[in-house]
This record gives structure tokens, C-alpha cells and sequence, in this order.
């Protein structure tokens, strides 16, 4: 199957300016070239542009810039249910509220299939408020409460095709966690792993046993990795950085993994402020991470010096 490239400039949800250049940064490191050294097909579809806008308020008065996230969410909703069908997508971001549209496509196109489709989320958030319960106002923090159906998003956002069973969707990496967050992702039975669980145990058997589960019911995989999942040591190319994230081989390992399970469908690659990075190195780490994924092995690496 090719891989099909889309940019998504999407930075309304997020509190600073900046992820709308993730996609020219991702492409500047060289992100198709990495592919098509795997002997991927490789199409690039440009950067989506934003739907027109409708008008919308809530009474919430801290959320910002909701029109301009239900008018992303329907646009990359579309192109995810398309491209999920003709390839495996990789959406370049954009902060994290694009992932609304992304997962939301997905699971549309997974139900048209017949299949589960199950979410890993690589954060050190769980993105996982409502419209009334966020407090920043910042709707990246909202994208894996709306694809699973919490309440309060209709008739705000767009009514989903196919919501995401809140206990298909595995989080790896959690860190940061609000009160409210924490008090919905119980009642509703995500798999949390945070970092301890990540340092007492392991991520390869955490991962292992979320892919056998997949597997198992012939489910089909969309990943959605954020750039705070990484250490900020590594990582610095990011509006909200939180200090004790995954090291450089515990991602990779993560990325051939799923490489191997044969199970990933699609990919988000989503936070990246390049306007925050250093020479481009959390950009170039994202796209080596993406290349991982794709099938590239420890033996093929390009030799590189950092
Ligand atoms: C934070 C979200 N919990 C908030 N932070 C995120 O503002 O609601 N950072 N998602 O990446
Ligand atoms: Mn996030
Ligand atoms: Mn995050
Ligand atoms: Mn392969």
C-alpha cells in the first residue's frame, strides 16, 4: 500500500503559535526521502486547507477557537476516511486537535471495513477533556474525549460516524494528567500506562500485550504519536514539554513493534513547533521515528551523527 503524505497546519488548538510550519518542517527533514528508501510508494498530498467556518459559541467561556476546530475536524475527517482507504496516511502536524478529524475518519473507514479500529496514544497527556471540563481553553487537550463519544461535543463539533470504543484505545507515555481527565478516563475504561508503569515494566511488554489484544480481534491500528510522548532532552521542539519522557530507544522500539505487528493503518504526527526546535533535531527524530514504523531496522540506519 503507498503512503499517502498530508499536511495538517493545524495550531488553533494549541496555546501558542508555531505547529502550523510542522508540515514544511517534517518535509524539510526529509520525510518522503526516508520512505522511498524503504521502497515506499510515496504520494504527498500538500497541505490541507481549513473549511469554512460557521459561527459557533459554548458556555464554556475559557474554549478558544472552536469554530476553527469543527471546521478542521470536518475537513481532516473526510480526507482520513478517503486516504484510509487507498493507502496508509501519515497527517503531519498541527497540534493535537487534529486528531479529532484523523481518528474520527478512521474509525469511520475501519466500520466500512467491518473492522475495530483501536487507537495507541503516545502523549504525555491524555488529551481527554471536555468542551465543559477544559480550563486552558486550549482544544488540543479534547481530541480522544470527542472520538470516543464523551458528552458535550454535540452539536458543537460534527456528529461521528463511528465513535471509538473508549476501551480500544491504549495510552502510553501519560504524564500530565487534570483531575477531570483523570475522573472521565476511569469511568470510561481507557488503558492508561503512564511513565512509571513505563519504568517499572516496561513499554515493550505494555505495547506487546495491547497488540496481541488487536490482533486478536482483527482490529486495525492508528497511532497517534505527540511529540511531549519523547524526553525534552531529546524533544525540545514542543509548546509543552514535561520533564521524564521516553528515551530515544524505548520509541523506536515502540515504532518497530508496530512495524512488526503488521497492524498500523495510519499516523498522526502531531505538536511539533518548529519555531521551538533546535536546527530542526526534534523534527529529524520525529521522521526517523516514522521511518521506524514504516519497517526501517537497526541494520539499515543510515549512519548519522548528531
Ligand atoms: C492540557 C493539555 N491538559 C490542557 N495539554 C496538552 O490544556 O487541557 N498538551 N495537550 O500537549
Ligand atoms: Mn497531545
Ligand atoms: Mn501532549
Ligand atoms: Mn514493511
Amino acid at each position: 500500500k503507498p503512503c499517502i503524505l498530508i499536511g495538517a497546519p493545524v495550531q488553533d488548538g494549541a496555546g501558542r503559535l508555531g505547529c502550523d510550519m510542522g508540515p514544511s518542517a517534517y518535509r524539510a527533514a526529509g520525510l518522503r526521502e526516508v520512505l522511498l528508501d524503504l521502497d515506499i510508494e510515496v504520494y504527498d498530498r500538500g497541505n490541507v486547507a481549513l473549511a469554512p467556518l460557521r459561527p459557533i459559541v459554548h458556555p464554556n467561556a475559557a474554549v478558544r477557537l472552536l469554530a476553527e476546530y469543527d471546521a478542521w475536524t470536518r475537513v481532516l475527517s473526510q480526507v482520513a476516511f478517503e486516504t484510509g482507504g487507498e493507502g496508509f496516511p501519515i497527517f503531519l502536524g498541527g497540534d493535537h486537535s487534529l486528531s479529532a478529524g484523523t481518528i474520527s475518519g478512521m474509525a469511520r473507514r475501519a466500520a466500512h471495513e467491518g473492522r475495530p479500529l483501536f487507537v495507541l496514544w503516545l502523549d504525555a497527556h491524555p488529551d481527554f477533556h471536555t468542551l465543559e471540563t477544559t480550563t486552558s481553553g486550549n482544544l488540543h487537550g479534547t481530541p480522544m474525549a470527542y472520538v470516543t463519544g464523551q458528552p458535550g461535543f454535540m452539536p458543537f463539533l460534527p456528529a461521528l460516524h463511528a465513535t471509538t470504543e473508549p476501551e480500544h484505545v491504549c495510552m502510553i507515555g501519560i504524564r500530565s494528567v487534570d483531575p477531570a481527565e483523570r475522573t472521565a478516563l476511569r469511568a470510561a475504561g481507557v488503558t492508561v500506562h503512564d511513565m512509571r508503569a513505563v519504568d517499572e515494566e516496561g513499554l515493550a511488554p505494555l505495547l506487546r500485550a495491547f497488540l496481541d489484544r488487536v490482533a486478536a480481534v482483527h482490529g486495525v491500528l492508528h497511532v497517534s504519536l505527540d511529540v511531549d510522548f519523547l524526553d525534552p532532552g531529546i524533544a525540545p521542539g514542543v509548546g509543552t514539554t514535561v520533564p521524564g519522557g521516553a528515551t530515544f530507544r524505548e520509541t523506536h522500539l515502540a515504532m518497530e513493534m508496530l512495524h512488526d505487528s503488521g497492524l498500523v493503518r495510519s499516523l498522526d504526527l502531531v505538536e511539533l513547533n518548529p519555531f521551538l526546535d533546535e536546527r530542526g533535531r526534534t523534527a529529524l527524530l520525529m521522521v526517523d521515528l516514522a521511518a521506524s514504523l514504516m519497517g526501517r531496522r537497526i541494520f539499515d540506519r543510515p549512519t548519522r551523527s548528531f
